[in-house]
This record gives structure tokens, C-alpha cells and sequence, in this order.
């Protein structure tokens, strides 16, 4: 059954398991804009949204993109189950401006949380990607790490459309495992026996899934947007000893060898872990029998980075930016625009809509994912948003009714450096005054055959789409800062004094 596509591309609605109960929902989406809540009928008939996005989790980190030394058999079971990107970027090389990009559709060039300071939240008026949806009636919880406004900005997640924000509202805060407490709606949540830094009686992580996956059956009668932006295996390298993670490293030589630093062993039964909390989720919905009407994304935040350098490994220990079957390495790493900051594992399973172990060269970024949902969901796309649907790519062509089109280009900034990518070539300009370099990334993923003098006439196109990109950032305000500036001190909390 062919897709309807409403009026303005506000509205998208159909295919079969939206037929009926959609249509009506897409209509009540382009008639008024009051929040859908009480007795709307077959609510189920939406399909559920799970975002699972593990902080600094790195392309080649995954044992099915052939990584010997980490473990990760549920998400490999979970590519081979649905659709891996290999040209999926995040819109940021650093945490806190992805987030606001990933959850408001805007470029870097755009986004009002461009620095990583965690001092500009998302203004009180945007958009996002839970607000969309609670507009629909939906059920919105996230769980982990926000980033995109501490508490007492106008960038809390509780005024951005979420229900329920659990865990970090500041990414400085979210460094510990062991932190005095979490945060829930802006409300502090305090965790027993825990008194910051790297030691407690209660590992953090552990109380964001048991509320995510609380949520997941809690809400199991209506539609609903589960944002899990987890913070392992982001550091500190901290996991209890008697996880179940540590159990598949048994028989690794590695992982006996005294010379490798306990951090790095830490961090691999973290990638573990975040690989158990996969399954977990999956396995609750299967419970829940909303398996075919959930779809659910994995993913990374940002690109890797070269964690545990050595003379060995110059590139890291597990080589997170290092393609392990080529030897070819992405250039850079997390906070820089080459490669090895932007491209991230993106994967998204939904049985029987999305096909089984297909593999995807569509070059998207975050930003694609607000349209997409709203596509999925006949919700509203602001007009200023800058992605693109990729929902064609995902459900085919000719289940939504239109070809996937392409990004004429895409856009970052970070800091002094700024990027443009038309295709397969990459501009990268460090910083003012600098020569742009360019790159074609079909021919040198590796990034390190500059050809602009070849091609003036493209580089002075990505100058002018770098102009045209970028607007001054209008960030949000914060109206006490003693809320954020206190749980950026709970990172090391009473341990503080120890250290
Ligand atoms: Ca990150």
C-alpha cells in the first residue's frame, strides 16, 4: 500500500500498518497542534521509537566490523537482523552540540549548542524530536546523558517533550559512575552509598536501564519515543567487578597480559555491557510481543576516539578508527571533522519493515533523524530543519511512496574548523585563514591526499556553502547556574577532597 503524503510535507502518512488509525492521526496533525493525549483511538497502531546511542562508541569497535579484541555478539546479531550504515556521520564531533543536532534537526551551522562547555543549552522555543512526538500522543522518556542544557537553563530536556528525562542533564556530571546522585525532571535522585568519582554501592548506569526498561513496559499500550543516550563505554573506565559483561573475556589472552592498563580492560567489558543492554531492550519488547511494532536504533554518538595509545598501537588499543580487515585508518579522531570525528556504527532493525542484513551507503547524518520519525509518524518537520527523511532507505522505496533523494551537501563546524561534504568530496577548513583542503573520500577515506589545487571551482563552492551554512549561534539561557555548576562538582562529589 502506497504512502500519502499530506499538505507542506508536514504531514506523511501510511503503509499498512498505519492504514486507518494513521490517516486519522495525520489528519488531527495537520488540524491543530494541541498535544493528542486521552481517548484517541488505536494508539498502538503507531509504531514505537527506541534510540539507543552509546557515547564514543567507534565505527570499528564492533566484532562484526571485524574487531578481534572486543566482544559484541548481540549487536552483531542486531546488524545481521536489520540495516548497517557505512556512511552514517554525526552532525558533531563531540557530545553536547550532536545531541542538540540530533534532536532538533539543525546543522552545527544552525544549532544553538555548539560548544561543549555544557554553558549553551537549547533556546526555551525549538523543536525537538520528543516534542514532535509527544504532540502526537506519544509516551517520551530518555535515559543517560542529555547535554543539551544543564539544570536551571531553558535547555532541560522536561521542556523539550520529554515526559521523563533520567539520568545526566550535564555531561561533566555524567563522567562518574559513581555520582551522589542523578537527576530526573530536573529533580536530583540521590544513588545510596555513592559519593562521587570513580567508587560507590551504586553503578549508575544500571539505574538508567532499569527505569528505561521500566519505561519500555510501563507505557506498553501506547505509542512511545525511548531516547537512550547512554554514557558507556564514555569514561571514566568504571564497571563493577562482578558484571556478566567480564565473562566473555575469559579466554582472552589480552586480558591477562599485565601490560595491558586495567582502563583498557575496563572499556572493553563496558562495550560489552552497552552490548548486553541491546539485547535487553530487545528482549522486552519481544516480551512485551512489540517487537514488529518497534523500531530501534543503535548507534554512536561521535567518532572514536584513539583511546589507550601506545608505541604498539599509535592508533589505540582496539583501533576504533582503524578498519581491521584493510588496515586503512579514518583520519583524526573524536573533536576533529576528518573521518575519524564524524563516522559513527548506525544500525536499525525493525522485523519485517526493515530488511535483514542489508548494508547501506546512503551518506546521512543526525540531523536526517528528526524528519525521518516525523515522516514515520505523520508529525510535523519544522521548516528550518536541516536533515533530509532517510525513511525511504529504510522501508524502501516503494513502501513510502517516493525515492530516497540525497543531500545536496552537508555541513559542520566545530570550534575554528569547518566542513562541507557534496557527495563523495570532503572540504575541510581548519580554521580562518587556513586553505581549505579537499579530499575525495570514494578514492582516500583516508584523507590524506589533499587535491584542492585540482579542483578550485569545487572548493570555492564548499567556501561559498560554508558561508551560506553559517549563522550566528543563538543559544538558550540558564536562569540559576548554581543547579549545573552543582553536578558538574558531583563528578567527583566528596571524593573531590581526595584527589
Ligand atoms: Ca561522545
Amino acid at each position: 500500500m502506497p504512502w500519502r503524503v499530506g499538505n507542506a510535507g508536514a504531514t506523511r502518512v501510511g503503509s499498512c500498518w498505519l492504514v486507518g488509525a494513521a490517516i486519522l492521526w495525520g489528519a488531527k496533525a495537520m488540524i491543530s497542534v494541541s498535544p493528542a493525549v486521552g481517548a484517541q483511538p488505536r494508539r498502538e497502531s503507531l509504531p514505537n521509537i527506541v534510540y539507543i546511542m552509546a557515547d564514543e562508541l567507534a565505527y570499528y569497535e564492533l566484532s562484526h566490523m571485524g574487531n578481534a579484541k572486543l566482544h559484541t555478539p548481540n549487536i552483531d546479531r542486531f546488524a545481521a537482523q536489520g540495516m548497517r550504515f557505512t556512511q552514517a556521520l554525526a552532525a558533531a564531533p563531540v557530545c553536547a552540540p550532536l545531541r542538540c543536532a540530533l534532536m532538533t534537526g539543525k546543522h552545527l551551522g544552525h544549532a544553538s549548542v555548539r560548544a561543549n562547555d555544557g554553558g549553551t543549552p537549547l533556546r526555551a522555543e525549538e523543536p525537538t524530536i520528543a516534542s514532535m512526538l509527544h504532540s502526537l500522543g506519544y509516551a517520551t522518556g530518555g535515559f543517560g546523558k542529555w547535554g543539551a542544557g544543564g539544570r536551571g537553563s531553558t535547555g532541560v530536556p522536561e521542556k523539550h517533550g520529554f515526559d521523563v528525562f533520567f539520568g545526566y542533564y550535564d555531561q561533566v556530571h555524567a563522567h562518574s559512575y559513581y555520582p551522589p546522585y542523578l537527576v530526573r525532571n530536573s529533580v536530583e535522585v540521590p544513588l545510596a552509598g555513592n559519593r562521587g568519582g570513580r567508587k560507590g554501592q551504586t553503578y549508575s548506569h544500571y539505574r538508567i536501564m532499569d527505569e528505561a526498561l521500566a519505561f519500555l513496559r510501563q507505557h506498553r499500550d501506547q505509542p512511545f519515543f525511548c531516547y537512550l543516550p547512554i554514557t558507556p563505554p564514555h569514561g571514566m573506565y568504571d564497571i563493577p567487578a562482578d558484571d556478566p559483561a567480564w565473562e566473555l573475556y575469559r579466554h582472552d589472552p589480552w586480558m591477562q597480559d599485565e601490560e595491558v592498563p586495567a582502563e583498557a580492560k575496563n572499556y572493553a567489558a563496558m562495550v560489552s555491557m552497552v552490548d548486553r543492554n541491546v539485547q535487553e531492550v530487545l528482549d522486552v519488547l519481544r516480551e512485551l510481543g512489540l517487537e514488529e511494532n518497534t523500531i530501534v536504533f543503535f548507534t554512536g554518538d561521535n567518532g572514536g576516539q584513539d583511546r589507550f595509545r601506545s608505541e604498539a598501537y599509535p592508533r589505540g588499543f582496539f583501533g576504533p578508527n582503524v578498519d581491521p580487515r584493510s588496515g586503512r585508518a579514518f583520519r583524526g579522531q573524536k573533536g576533529t571533522l576528518y573521518e575519524g570525528g564524524l563516522r559513527i556504527p548506525f544500525l536499525v532493525r525493525w522485523p519485517g519493515k526493515i530488511a535483514a542484513g542489508r548494508v547501506s551507503d546512503l551518506l546521512c547524518y543526525q540531523c536526517d533523524i528528526f524528519p525521518t520519525l516525523a515522516e514515520l509518524v505523520g508529525g510535523e518537520t519544522p521548516a528550518d530543519v536541516d536533515g533530509i527523511s532517510i525513511l525511504p532507505e529504510l522501508l524502501g522505496p516503494a513502501q513510502v511512496g517516493r525515492e530516497q533523494p540525497q543531500h545536496p551537501h552537508l555541513y559542520w563546524e566545530y570550534r575554528d574548523a569547518t566542513a562541507v561534504r557534496i557527495g563523495n568530496w570532503k572540504g575541510i577548513c581548519s580554521g580562518p585563514g587556513r586553505p581549505w583542503e579537499l579530499y575525495d573520500l570514494a578514492q582516500d577515506i583516508e584523507e590524506v591526499h589533499d587535491v584542492a589545487s585540482q579542483h578550485p571551482e569545487l572548493v570555492r563552492k564548499m567556501e561559498r556553502i560554508a558561508v551560506q551554512e553559517h549563522l550566528p549561534a543563538r543559544p538558550g539561557t540558564y536562569h540559576n547556574r548554581q543547579w549545573q555548576e552543582k553536578d558538574r562538582r558531583a563528578k567527583w562529589g566528596e571524593t573531590a577532597v581526595d584527589r
